[in-house]
């Protein structure tokens, strides 16, 4: 379990709502149930699942028509971008079966639980922005979650005019973002303001992506700018915090007009590894991966050891006491530890 500890009135209300959902997910597998005995369904086919409600998901079989769908109890893990068996209804349809999985992205939901959040991509976009300022040690921790199943990462800073006028900031992000491409990352800069978005477009053509960030980089405003047609709702930033306020729910994907499509998904408050053990988020450091076995010892824990290969690279610059510190920070948020 995960090192958060709930109160007594946290874990009660967690129970209350996971029976409601119980609920609703028994009601969804009746109904499903129903139709497929009910025989008013279409032929089997395949989809692809583009948006997830609840207890529903919206399975499209040619790009631009979708039709809601009940679904089985054993196929409640469903995600966006899963590809499915499913047979059309009247007015709701059935997905039937869940086809194999390229890839998957999860994360922890606030109580330590590993969820899906997209599956078959094969690019994740980490949206970040001067404002909300990124949480210490996010773009890492993005990093580490992406090279741990292997899906290629992108880091961009949208809002960039914010930086305008302003050269602290400018100072603080260019600070912030400078060691990423000197470790073979890619890192697109953006605004919705003005502009156009080309390298953005380019960035996406042809590839399956996800949008990933903290709530109010402004994710879903950069898809309305790219697909003016998804008018998708986007919110200004608490007055009070700074922060976004959640405004997106439920990830939904969308096709590009060159090719490829993009996944929009609800804003986290804070990227937690706590899944992870130790080796994973090690290999999970690009510039350390390839030392690992190189320690003296065998179970180095690269904090003062003698002979450790990691410290060693620390010392002679070749990681950075930025990235380091990052993984000491990751590494001691672990549940494991
Ligand atoms: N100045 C500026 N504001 C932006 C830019 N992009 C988005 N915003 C604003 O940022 C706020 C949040 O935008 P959203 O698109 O809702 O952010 P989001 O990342 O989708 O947030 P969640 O759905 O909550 O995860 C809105 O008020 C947008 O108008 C930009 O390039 N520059
Ligand atoms: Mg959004
Ligand atoms: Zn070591």
């Amino acid at each position: 379990m995960s090192k958060r500890k709930l109160s007594r009135q946290q874990a009660w209300r967690i129970e209350k709502i996971q029976e409601e959902r119980a609920k609703r997910a028994a009601r969804s597998d009746a109904a499903a149930e129903q139709a497929l005995t009910g025989g008013e369904l279409g032929p089997e086919r395949e989809g692809l699942v583009v948006a997830h409600y609840g207890t529903q998901v919206a399975v499209e079989s040619e790009p631009g028509k979708s039709q809601r769908c009940h679904l089985r109890a054993n196929l409640q893990g469903l995600v966006t971008g899963d590809r499915v068996v499913w047979c059309e209804g009247d007015p709701v349809g059935v997905v039937v079966a869940q086809l194999e999985r390229e890839s998957v992205l999860s994360r922890p939901d606030p109580y330590g639980k590993l969820k899906p959040v997209a599956a078959n991509i094969d690019q994740i976009i980490l949206v970040i922005a001067p404002l909300p300022e990124p949480h210490a040690n996010l773009i890492d921790r993005y990093l580490v979650a992406a090279e741990t199943v292997d899906i290629e990462p992108v880091i961009l800073l949208n809002k960039i005019d914010l930086l305008d006028g302003d050269r602290a900031l400018q100072q603080r992000m260019d600070e912030l973002l400078a060691i990423y491409p000197t470790l073979g990352y890619r890192v697109l800069r953006t605004t919705i303001k003005h502009g156009a978005l080309e390298e953005l477009h380019a960035a996406l053509r042809e590839r399956v992506s996800v949008f990933v960030g903290q709530s109010g980089v402004g994710k879903s405003s950069l898809i309305n700018v790219l697909l003016p047609e998804a008018d998708l709702r986007v919110g200004a930033l608490s007055e009070s915090t700074q922060k976004g306020i959640h405004t997106t729910t439920t990830a939904q994907l969308f096709h590009l007009s060159g090719g490829g499509s993009l996944i929009d998904s609800p804003g986290i408050r804070e990227f937690g590894l706590w899944h992870m053990t130790r080796e994973q988020v090690e290999r999970g450091f690009r510039e350390i991966s390839p030392l690992l076995g190189s320690c003296k010892f065998r179970d180095c824990q690269h904090q003062q050891e003698p002979g450790c290969a990691i410290l060693q690279a620390v010392e002679s610059g070749e990681i950075s006491e930025g990235r380091m510190e990052s993984y000491r920070r990751i590494v001691a948020s672990l549940d494991e530890v």
